[in-house]
């Protein structure tokens, strides 16, 4: 079957033979060709099921999307002083539970549907996994490296969309931060998951990026005493330089040792703010010249990137 498809291909082009699978407008030629009707079909695209399942011997994953097919989404963040919800605008068609099926063809899904599948259909770009990237076994976290990518990120084949769905399960997500950990510099760099507001994917994953220098002379600055390993304690000193007064909270773990608490300490964190608007909240890390790691949240308007990554 697979050479099959392979010389269809070849010989009538991606279009041509997407069409003949029913998925285009459809050509004349194709159906009059007795050789090719009702034989070479092309392998399915991956979908939801098949992604977190790890089952994708027979799909092949999509192209990078642009935009939405479908309207895309304005979902609600949280109410202003006035009790109006704002909104932030997604490439997706649903604000909530990752992606599915209908969205495969959103923007906003091409981290799961694209760079997600190819990775664990090519395990040479994703030769850094929690576990075995095998069907019908338990969710992973997988190191994204594309050949060539800006930047690296992880995620994992959980389904899932972001930073709100990692408090209430922490164990899983907690061990995504420790994984997260185990693939970065921290002489050089730093983590930080976006915030509902700012992210443009709707499937959850942590940016590898370089550090920002300001933040990591800030927090070497800090008296890490005031601090513990277990509760994000507000940063007094933190000067609110977004012009609306934010705030970032931290814990501490010394001796350039992993946080593996980061997502249950988020869980505290609403419980200790009810009122914090949660979904203005993003999460980073990063280690000071003392070899303090400082697992932070941070609820400033455009998320935690900025702060924690640098140019
Ligand atoms: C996903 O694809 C598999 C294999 O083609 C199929 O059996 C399954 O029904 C599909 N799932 C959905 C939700 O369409
Ligand atoms: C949505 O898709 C359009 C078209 O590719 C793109 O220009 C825009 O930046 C995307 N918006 C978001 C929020 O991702
Ligand atoms: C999203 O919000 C924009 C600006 O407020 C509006 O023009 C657009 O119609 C909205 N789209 C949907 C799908 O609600
Ligand atoms: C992991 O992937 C990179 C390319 O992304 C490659 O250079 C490297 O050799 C791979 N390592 C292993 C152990 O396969
Ligand atoms: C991404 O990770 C790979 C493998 O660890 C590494 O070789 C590459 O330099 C990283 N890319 C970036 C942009 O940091
Ligand atoms: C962060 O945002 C500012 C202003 O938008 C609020 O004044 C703070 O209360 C808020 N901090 C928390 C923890 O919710």
């Amino acid at each position: 079957m697979a050479k099959h498809w392979l010389l269809l291909t070849l010989a009538l082009g991606w279009s041509s033979a997407m069409s003949f699978a029913g998925l285009g407008s459809f050509h004349d030629h194709a159906l009059a060709n007795p050789l090719l009707y009702g034989r070479a079909v092309p392998p399915p695209l991956c979908n939801s099921t098949e992604i977190s399942t790890m089952n994708m011997g027979s799909c092949v994953c999509r192209e990078q999307q642009f935009g939405c097919s479908s309207p895309p989404m304005n979902c609600s963040v949280c109410p202003n002083s006035k009790g109006e919800f704002l909104t932030a605008f997604k490439n997706v068609t649903t604000c909530l539970g990752g992606c599915t099926d209908r969205e495969a063809s959103c923007q906003g899904c091409g981290l799961w549907f694209h760079s997600l599948c190819d990775c664990l259909k090519n395990p040479q770009w994703c030769n850094k996994t929690s576990g075995p990237i095998k069907k019908d076994t338990g969710p992973i976290w997988v190191l994204l490296s594309q050949p060539g990518a800006k930047e690296n990120l992880t995620t994992t084949n959980e389904r899932v969309s972001g930073i709100l769905d990692t408090y209430e399960k922490p164990k899983f997500f907690d061990e995504g931060w420790e994984f997260s950990q185990s693939c970065y510099k921290p002489q050089e760099q730093a983590l930080a998951m976006n915030s509902v507001r700012v992210r443009t994917h709707e499937q959850i994953h942590t940016h590898i990026c370089k550090r920002n220098d300001a933040m990591y002379n800030f927090l070497g600055a800090e008296n890490p005493n005031h601090y513990n390993s277990e509760d994000l304690t507000l940063v007094s000193n933190y000067p609110n330089n977004d012009g609306k007064g934010t705030d970032i909270l931290c814990l501490v773990v010394k001796n350039g040792d992993p946080v593996k608490n980061f997502a249950s300490a988020l869980g505290q964190l609403f419980a200790k703010y009810p009122n914090t608007c949660q979904q203005r909240i993003g999460q980073a890390i990063l280690q000071d010249k003392y070899k303090n790691t400082w697992a932070c949240a941070t609820n400033t308007t455009n998320g935690p990137l900025g702060l924690f990554c640098g140019k």
